[in-house]
């Protein structure tokens, strides 16, 4: 636990998670899209024939590639196929209650056509604002959006990684000005979205202003009451990132699981967090040649159920091509997650920790605040046996599969509390969910 040994004017301003409606629907989405679009999609992790190892969204800063050259990729932007209607859809059909966008990279290209800068969408021959009818569409399908931004901006030129001299720090001085501007923009101009996403928060000109971090949030959270935040916008005064100098998380939630999950329930200290995900390896933005590992549609389900057990949201990521389509195997995997949710999503939503004993067949989540338990069974022993230990003065009094809630399975009682549930003999494709009514004596 922490305790507050220092005494800081830009650490945490909130002792626990947030308690409002809003922060509570947020917890209750547990599903979500991730979408990283922009010029890197055109050369996909190629230039002029060589391929590039890195995640794909970072090819500007490949030797190879010379920046001037990407600088110009705005006059190739026109996503003719971009149908924001098919996409939103689609991350319905999948199951995503909310979804988040990049509307600026560390590229600094901007899909909204921002008036502080002319590196946007309307300087490309498509012309028009990529995120208005983006949000709309996604909010007519009862998604909330989430706008990521990227405070790293290569192509301003008054960013600074580190700045050096006392022209850096003027410069530095006027970028500031320019994102908060930008921000204020984005929440005039998207009125319904729900919160932002940072990213690019490391540099030492971002976490050694902790005072301007901490007063950005404050005035975002002004003029937007509710809005949500994640840990990675603040730093405090001494440069800690995500968690103050106390050891006290900043922002509304944990923003650090990227590519990883927690194991255990102790990971996340209490606090509400998410995980981002991405199919291949490292790949954000779209990459020609997938290599390496290329998770299956039941390895996302696991990650899925594993972060909803552990109290968290799990988003997942996507990279359009540059015409506005998405390639097959991300289609593939939104689908047939969308199958599985579609019989499993209770499970899901709002769904949370149980406190059961974890058992080597799955993963417990509990309906938050109910006493229906569902278990999640990934790994289906050879003796077809699935082990259920109940807390102390707990009954179990009723089980059944989602797919068949009106076939009742009939535990043997092996000890105080302790059951068998036997699943009858099938072949196993994606993983099954029981729900458990529970009673507790008293
Ligand atoms: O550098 C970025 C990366 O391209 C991607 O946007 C991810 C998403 O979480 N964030 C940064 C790396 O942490």
């Amino acid at each position: 636990t922490a305790k507050d040994s220092i005494t800081l004017q830009h650490g945490a301003h909130r002792i626990g998670n947030r308690t409002d409606a809003g922060m509570a629907r947020w917890r209750s989405l547990r599903l979500g899209q991730f979408i990283h679009w922009g010029l890197y999609a055109i050369p996909g992790g190629e230039w002029k024939g060589k391929t590039y190892n890195g995640a794909a969204e970072w090819i500007r800063s490949w030797k190879e590639m010379p920046q001037a050259e990407y600088d110009n990729l705005y006059k190739q932007f026109n996503p003719v196929n971009y149908q924001p209607e098919q996409w939103a859809l689609q991350a319905k059909n999948m199951g995503a209650k909310y979804m988040i966008i990049t509307t600026k990279h560390h590229d600094g290209f901007c899909l909204w056509p921002s008036k502080y800068s002319r590196y946007t969408v309307a300087s490309s021959p498509w012309k028009k604002d990529i995120i208005g009818p983006m949000v709309d569409a996604y909010n007519k399908n009862g998604i909330d959006v989430y706008l990521y931004f990227s405070i790293i901006d290569w192509n301003h030129p008054d960013w600074r990684a580190s700045p050096k001299t006392p022209a850096d720090s003027i410069a530095y001085g006027r970028f500031k000005v320019f994102v908060k501007n930008q921000l204020q923009e984005l929440l005039t101009k998207y009125p319904t979205i729900k919160g932002f996403w940072f990213d690019g928060t490391w540099d030492d000109s971002w976490k050694n202003d902790g005072a301007f971090s901490d007063e950005l949030e404050q005035y975002l959270q002004k003029i937007h009451p509710g809005l949500i935040i994640g840990s990675r916008l603040r730093a405090d005064e001494k440069g800690a990132r995500h968690f103050d100098s106390n050891g006290r998380l900043m922002g509304d939630y944990e923003q650090g699981w990227e590519r990883k999950l927690p194991e255990k329930i102790a990971d996340i200290h209490g606090n509400d967090w998410e995980g981002v995900m991405t199919i291949p390896e490292n790949q954000w933005g779209y990459n020609a040649r997938w290599a390496g590992h290329i998770k299956s549609a039941n390895e996302l389900i696991e990650m899925l159920v594993k972060s909803t057990s552990l109290a968290g949201n799990f988003v997942i990521n996507f990279g359009p091509k540059s015409d506005g389509t998405f390639r097959t195997e991300e289609v593939q995997r939104m689908q047939e997650i969308g199958q599985w949710m579609k019989v499993n999503g209770a499970a899901i939503y709002n769904g949370g920790y149980a406190g059961f004993e974890k058992q080597d067949w799955g993963y417990y989540i509990r309906k938050n605040g109910t006493d229906s338990v569902f278990m999640v069974v990934c790994n289906v022993p050879v003796s077809g046996d699935l082990r259920v230990k109940l807390p102390q003065q707990t009954t179990l009094t009723h089980a059944a599969t989602l797919e068949n809630p009106a076939q009742a399975i009939t535990p043997e009682v092996t000890g105080k509390n302790e059951y068998f549930l036997r699943l009858e003999t099938k072949n196993f494709h994606t993983p099954v969910v029981i729900l458990l009514q529970t009673s507790r004596n008293t």
